[in-house]
């Protein structure tokens, strides 16, 4: 997978890339990210990549030049068209299963906004795909990049480094992870549960089931309501 980050702040995302379980995939070629400045693409001596709005009002806009253009660059020679996205606060919220869709692309170019927003223009012309985060508001898409670009890398084949992979994730089923525990067998009095040095396999599996359900119901019973596959949560 190729990913092209667009941004006014590339120096935000280096010691993300370069860290953890993206930074490995990065290292053993699983995926390649490249980070390109908007500023790279301006056409005044001042380098402007912003403006103010057209009739008034607050705040300065991204300007279609250097978005198109840092687009049409990261695009040249593929021959597979990119997955555009841009981050808004407008977007479609982000959830596990569009980033499993993102997960089998081959290439995406993100576009990080910043200000109160990009011209319309942008939009219409590239015709990206809108993505959320969440109902907040961020002062700009890099935040918003940096979860999208961790969310879909860690689901590359490989990049988890266990054959499992992903596939006991929280929301991979649509339940919340099931509790873990480590060494020690006690700590300040507290007990691993007896059935998990059990060694009963079926009997695990069964408690972890029971317990991912359980925190389902208690703290995301909007995820058992939702459940859009032919999932039953007895
Ligand atoms: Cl993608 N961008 C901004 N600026 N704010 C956000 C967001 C994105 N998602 C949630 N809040």
């Amino acid at each position: 997978m190729r990913i092209d980050v667009l941004t006014l702040f590339p120096e935000v995302f280096e010691p993300f890339l370069a860290s953890s379980i993206v930074g490995r995939a990065v290292t053993s070629g699983l995926v390649e990210i490249a980070c390109t400045n908007f500023r790279d693409f301006t056409h005044d001596k001042h380098r402007s990549v912003d403006d103010r709005p057209f009739s008034g009002g607050p705040g300065m806009v991204m300007m279609c030049g250097p978005v198109f253009d840092a687009v049409e660059h990261v695009s040249r020679g593929c021959e597979v068209e990119a997955t555009k996205i841009l981050l808004t606060p407008q977007g479609e919220r982000l959830n596990q299963r569009i980033v499993s869709e993102l997960s089998r692309d081959s290439h995406l170019v993100l576009l990080c906004g910043h200000y109160e927003g990009f011209d319309e223009r942008i939009r219409l012309g590239l015709r990206p795909r809108e993505i959320s985060i969440g109902d907040y508001v961020l002062s700009g898409g890099e935040a918003a990049a940096i979860v999208l670009v961790d969310a879909v890398v860690r689901l590359l084949p490989g990049a988890l480094g266990h054959e499992d992979g992903a596939a006991n994730d929280s929301f991979s089923d649509g339940l919340l992870e099931h509790p873990q525990y480590t060494r020690p067998r006690t700590y300040r009095d507290m007990e691993v549960p007896e059935v998990l040095l059990s060694g009963n396999h079926a009997e695990i599996e069964a408690w972890r089931r029971r317990e991912s359900i359980e925190r389902t119901r208690d703290r995301r019973p909007d995820l058992l309501k939702e459940s859009d596959g032919p999932n039953e949560h007895p």
